[in-house]
């Protein structure tokens, strides 16, 4: 189903005088107001193919009814979100959950939605009935070859899927690792993932990136070969510019201070980009700014302090994607959240005044400091969100039209209340 845009006019139509209300107070005290709402509109967040469906845990997944069947559902519910908050015109597929048949028609769909095609995500974490050796003791580091061989093989066969959807990168996890002491000769099993890594980079098309996500565990438990952002980064220095780390917020250890390692990979050109997501324990991937929004404006608040020091698009400069699952909620719903959070971390890191921030820092004035980022962190700036959806063409209140038109219900009609979506 696609949205009218009737009816987000209408619904926006009976909302502007609040709205109005709302965006003149906080608009009364922003400098620069306009190239901020100029910044909003641009930035654009990526939708995982595969977050488009319940996801759930090993103990058990609930539907909600009405995921989307196929890929063509997948890019259609992205189109919805996309209609509602012109914030996430982008789609990353995963590959072989989502297997674009017949690209030429698939892009057609996506550019009538005003839709582009993000990363594409390779998969060597699971065995697929169709492939000749297992991956139970890893992929790209394995000590047989020929499992080394198929790996490689899989990545190439990613990139020309996304060379035919117009994708610029390849995204690459392994679950690689060990589940116990002395199963695994860790220096061995670094240097075969490089040099199967190497294969794979020959391939990349020049204008191409390869994104290395890293995680500390699970599915193993003891070590994984691509654990932390120094892993990735020595991985990602040595294959050449093309190269670069993905930092996925949920691929961390308790305490771990992203914004340090963010601020130090954007510094050294090797931020690939994100997977958003938020945690209270582990890779929870729960809808992003649900525990920890003011990490996530700490984060921002590198980012763009990072991005206009080298001079950066902050829209197009590095990947921008959410990495999240939805046990219990609508995903279309969570996603809508997520994205609203991201947006909102972002507006408050542009609120920052950098120079007067500076010149606290150069006096070691710490309690002045922390005032500049808390004034930032605490101005309410949805009403400059709401703002720059209504002129791109979006809801003022994406979530408020979505359940006012029963989206789900209507989702449930077309396509059942037991369709299930492929992914984890
Ligand atoms: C692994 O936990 C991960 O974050 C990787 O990005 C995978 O591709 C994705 O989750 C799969 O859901
Ligand atoms: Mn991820
Ligand atoms: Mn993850």
């Amino acid at each position: 189903m696609q949205l009218e845009k009737s009816i987000i006019d209408d619904a926006n139509h009976k909302q502007q005088a609040a709205h109005q209300r709302r965006f003149d107070f906080v608009a009364a005290d922003i400098k620069d107001l306009d190239i901020i709402l100029k910044k909003l509109g641009n930035f654009q967040i990526a939708i995982p193919s595969w977050a488009l469906g319940t996801g759930g845990t090993r103990f058990g997944r609930f539907s909600g009814g009405g995921e989307p069947r196929s890929l063509e559902e997948k890019i259609e519910d992205v189109g919805l979100i996309h209609a509602l908050n012109k914030s996430s015109n982008s789609i990353s597929l995963h590959i072989p959950w989502d297997i674009p048949d017949n690209a030429t028609s698939v892009k057609a769909l996506a550019a009538q939605l005003g839709l582009h095609f993000d990363a594409v995500n390779s998969n060597t974490f699971q065995d697929q009935s169709s492939q000749q050796h297992s991956y139970k003791y890893g992929s790209l580091h394995h000590v047989d070859k020929a499992v080394r061989k198929q790996a490689v093989e899989h990545n190439i066969e990613v990139i020309n899927y996304g060379i035919e959807l117009h994708s610029k990168a390849l995204s690459l996890w392994l679950s690689d690792g060990s589940n116990f002491p002395g199963q695994l000769n860790m220096r061995g099993a670094f240097e075969r993932t490089l040099k199967s890594l190497q294969e794979i980079y020959e391939a990349l098309p020049a204008d191409w990136k390869l994104w290395i996500e890293y995680k500390p565990y699970e599915p193993n438990f003891y070590s994984t070969t691509i654990g932390d952002w120094g892993q990735s980064y020595l991985l990602a220095s040595k294959l050449g510019n093309q190269a670069q780390t993905l930092v996925d917020l949920g691929h961390h250890l308790q305490g771990a201070n992203i914004e340090q390692i963010v601020s130090l990979l954007l510094m050294e050109g090797k931020l690939a980009g994100f997977h958003f997501n938020d945690s209270k324990y582990g890779d929870d991937d729960l809808t992003v700014g649900s525990i920890n929004p003011y990490q996530l404006f700490l984060i921002f608040n590198e980012l763009v302090e990072g991005m206009d020091a080298r001079g950066m698009n902050h829209a197009t400069g590095i990947g921008w994607m959410i990495d999240a699952s939805h046990n219990i909620k609508d995903p279309v719903e969570d996603l809508l959240q997520s994205v609203e959070a991201i947006k909102i971390a972002y507006t408050q890191a542009l609120l920052v005044d950098q120079q007067a921030l500076k010149q606290a820092q150069q006096q070691n004035d710490v309690v002045l400091a922390q005032e500049i980022l808390q004034h930032a962190y605490r101005t309410d700036v949805r009403p400059l969100l709401a703002e720059s959806r209504l002129r791109a063409g979006g809801a003022l209140q994406p979530l408020d039209v979505y359940r006012q038109q029963a989206v789900r219900k209507q989702l449930i009609n077309e396509r059942g209340a037991l369709a299930v979506s492929t992914g984890l």
